[in-house]
């Protein structure tokens, strides 16, 4: 118990964060069936909207606060950035400690909101006027606002302390230049958070006593304007799903460097470089998401020329990964696939997001299905491919044991029909129209949504077999010696190369 509650070693808590990860990643994925069986047939399952909304909501706090980021920034940050840096620990283990901790009571708020009262049915977004008393009466919104504000505590904390420890902690010869590509996208993630994360704090806090102290922030009947709030949130919102994306993008090029045959980063300086545009655009870009609130022509034309900008850092970042792993003699492992099912599907969602930042495509596509396709492919098939991708590449180094090769391969196939059944559908929907965080639609909607939801059952199946083989790997306690040898030390550092090689996957030496 102690060990756990108390634990100041990164590891154990990149373990508790990784744990906390998969236990949300199962509620949300439990919230976004009960989303599809609603959505399977036309007419109602559910019989209650607001319930129906609260659903939606839901599932997207807890996959974005409760899974993705727990697992990419807390498992995967707190487990590989100290090793990478040759450092002991994290600057500040104690601090370390106290952001995991502020995540349950996070995550138990947030469910605790969806209990009481009629829960909050605003959209991960929590627009007001929706998310005012008038609309949403009663403590669910309070409890969300108060569930965001742990869960931001708890991200600046984190960010505070990998910002310090990669500032601080490298090995004596490391520098910037040399450092890890994953290291570099945990700091520009951290970064992106301590600069984003305030902003969404103000605009919930000024949400918050607009709710319970008469202020009129968003409320025009007081003199405020609810076009505010949507500028606050979409200044921390956009930032926001880089952050969910660049620490996968760290993890992609460790593999795809790993499993090439030069074993060399194709143009580590210019990851660097595309890592930091990608980070400093994403502020400036806000405004694609408020494309029907009337703005006027040149500011559209603005947010619309800005976007489109960032698919040139994303297309270095891209064919980098490609030129990496071009002409090597590729063994198609479980890791590999799901790299090059990453690097695949989070293209098809990058361009979807080209033709979305298209003001005047988006005043019609705006709110459909096809922002929730492209969504998806940049997440469901970026960030959760880019996890399982690290998840299984590292699974020796976090837990000393082997998963079974051949049955991953399967749950790969599986996760892959799945993932896209489920999703591509949504193009062809959001294309004629239907309308998203809706609980029914007309029949002419039908057939698609119905290869959707059998697509989720697929995806279902996938998740199923990989918690199998995890409990499978703990069980039958394989040892995989060639991993051992590689990974199971207890402390391990990076050489510092000879300037002319390879900064990113560098050989590794035993200190024992
Ligand atoms: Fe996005 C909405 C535009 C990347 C996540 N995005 C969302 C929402 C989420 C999200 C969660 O402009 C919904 C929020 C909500 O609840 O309302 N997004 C983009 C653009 C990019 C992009 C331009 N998004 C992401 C990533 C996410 C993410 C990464 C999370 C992980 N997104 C939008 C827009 C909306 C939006 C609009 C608002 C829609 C609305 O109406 O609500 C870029 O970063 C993508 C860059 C990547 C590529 C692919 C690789 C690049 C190559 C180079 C060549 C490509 C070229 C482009 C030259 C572009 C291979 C050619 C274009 C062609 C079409 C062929
Ligand atoms: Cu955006």
């Amino acid at each position: 118990m102690k060990k756990w509650f108390f634990s100041t070693n990164h590891k154990d808590i990149g373990t508790l964060y990784f744990l906390f990860g998969i236990w949300s990643g199962l509620i949300g994925s439990s919230l976004s069936f009960l989303i599809r069986i609603e959505l399977s047939i036309p007419g109602t399952f559910i019989g209650n909207d607001q319930i129906y909304n609260v659903i939606v909501t839901s599932h997207a706090f807890i996959m974005i606060f409760f899974m993705v980021m727990p697992i990419m920034i807390g498992g995967f940050g707190n487990w590989l950035v100290p090793l990478m840096l040759g450092s002991p620990d994290m600057a500040f283990p104690r601090m370390n400690n106290m952001s995991f901790w502020f995540l349950p009571p996070s995550l138990i708020f947030l469910i605790f909101s969806s209990l009481l009262n009629s829960g909050a049915g605003t959209g991960w977004t929590v627009y007001p006027p929706l998310s005012s008393n008038l609309s949403h009466l009663g403590s669910s919104v309070d409890m969300t606002i108060f569930s965001l504000h742990l869960a931001g505590i708890s991200s600046i904390l984190g960010a505070i302390n990998f910002i310090s420890t990669i500032m601080n902690m490298k090995f004596k010869n490391l520098n910037y230049e040399m450092m890890p590509l994953f290291v570099w996208s945990v700091l520009i993630t951290a970064v992106l958070l301590l600069l984003s994360l305030p902003v969404l704090a103000g605009a919930i806090t000024m949400l918050l006593t607009d709710r319970n102290l008469n202020t009129s922030f968003f409320d025009p009947a007081g003199g405020g304007d609810p076009i505010l709030y949507q500028h606050l949130f979409w200044f921390f919102g956009h930032p926001e799903v880089y952050i969910l994306i660049l620490p996968g993008f760290g993890i992609v090029s460790h593999i795809t460097t790993h499993e090439s045959s030069k074993k060399e980063s194709f143009g580590s300086l210019s990851m660097i470089y595309a890592m930091i545009s990608i980070g400093l655009l994403g502020f400036v870009v806000w405004g694609h998401h408020m494309f029907t609130v009337g703005m006027d022509v040149d500011t559209r034309a603005y947010y619309t020329s800005i976007t489109m900008i960032i698919a040139i850092p994303t297309g270095i970042k891209i064919f980098s990964w490609l030129a990496n792993l071009n002409g090597s003699l590729l063994k198609f492992n479980p890791a590999l696939s799901w790299t090059l099912g990453f690097i695949f599907l989070f293209t098809i969602g990058g361009l979807t997001g080209i033709i979305l930042s298209n003001s005047s495509i988006d005043i019609v596509l705006h709110d459909t299905y096809y922002v929730v396709a492209h969504f998806h492919y940049v997440l469901s098939m970026g960030a959760v491919f880019a996890i399982m991708a690290g998840f299984i590449h590292w699974y020796p180094l976090f837990t000393g044991l082997t998963l079974n090769n051949f049955y991953l391969k399967i749950q790969f196939i599986t996760m892959f029909l799945g993932v896209n059944l489920t999703f591509f559908p949504q193009h062809f929907l959001g294309l004629s129209g239907m309308p998203r965080r809706y609980s029914d639609y007309p029949d002419s909607y039908y057939s698609w949504n119905v290869l959707s939801s059998l697509g989720s059952i697929i995806s279902l199946i996938s998740i199923m077999i990989l918690i199998f083989l995890i409990w499978e790997s703990f069980v039958n306690k394989k040892f995989n010696l060639f991993s051992m040898n590689i990974y199971s030390s207890i402390e391990w550092i990076q050489l510092t190369p000879p300037l002319e090689h390879s900064f990113n996957e560098l050989p590794l030496i035993n200190m024992n």
